[in-house]
């Protein structure tokens, strides 16, 4: 099976396990691009459902998808979320999260959701947290270059602002910067998001703790789930 084919089945499988009547988080990504499409499927066949997304990109391949959308202000608590991860580490299913940018109305949605499922392929689990992927930061530009530093002085290497593939500046769908911070393996996940969370200028960073309540991960065997 080709890589896609792998995001496909981990999507599909979670996309079903969505019933009528739930309020569904709508991930953003490669992967959880499948699972909307799914569930598009499901509501020609009769699904009723209302999902919110998490990102621009999201809502519209939703709306294609014939999703009804809603809003915090009508319904504050979430029955599922569904959605992707760049690294989920073993043992604890603690994530890195926001290579695709997203990363902030993701961790609303995932906080605000009873269940959090995450859809990844075999290549993204890791034993540490930071093995491959950097720590996506999202910040203000205010100032952007002190946080900058700040960063940095936690163990990050090579801290910038994310660029387009043209070279232009990144800017999130709440329209802030993104560092990219390459930590190397984290030992200690819970210090170091506690110490970005408790710096000026921080949004949100892509490490999720405690969120996922399970991992499908589709390998050439099967889908193994994973919970804690
Ligand atoms: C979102 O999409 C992000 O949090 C993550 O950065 C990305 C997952 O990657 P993929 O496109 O491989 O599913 O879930």
């Amino acid at each position: 099976m080709s890589m896609e084919a792998f995001k496909k089945a981990a999507a599909r499988r979670a996309a079903d396990m969505v019933q009528s009547g739930m309020v569904v988080g709508l991930g953003t990504g490669s992967t959880a691009k499948y699972m909307i499409e799914r569930l598009g499927e499901r509501i020609t066949e009769g699904l009723e459902i209302m999902g919110i997304p998490t990102s621009e990109d999201s809502a519209e391949k939703a709306q294609k998808a014939g999703i009804p959308l809603t809003d915090f202000a009508t319904h504050r608590r979430l029955d599922i979320a569904i959605d992707g991860a760049d690294e989920v580490e073993r043992g604890t299913l603690n994530l890195i999260k926001g290579l695709g940018g997203a990363l902030t109305r993701e961790k609303i949605v995932a906080q605000a959701a009873k269940r959090f499922v995450v859809i990844v392929d075999a290549s993204k689990p890791v034993d540490h947290l930071g093995e491959r992927a950097p720590v996506p930061v999202e910040v203000l530009s205010f100032g952007w270059e002190c946080t900058a530093d700040r960063l940095a002085s936690y163990g990050a290497r090579g801290v910038k602002p994310r660029t387009d593939r043209d070279g232009s500046l990144f800017v999130s769908d709440s329209g802030n910067m993104i560092l990219d911070c390459h930590f190397g393996p984290i030992m200690d996940p819970a210090a170091l998001s506690a110490k970005i969370d408790g710096t000026a200028g921080v949004v949100a960073h892509g490490i999720f703790l405690n969120m996922a309540t399970e991992v499908l991960v589709a390998t050439e065997q099967e889908i193994e789930r994973w919970e804690l």
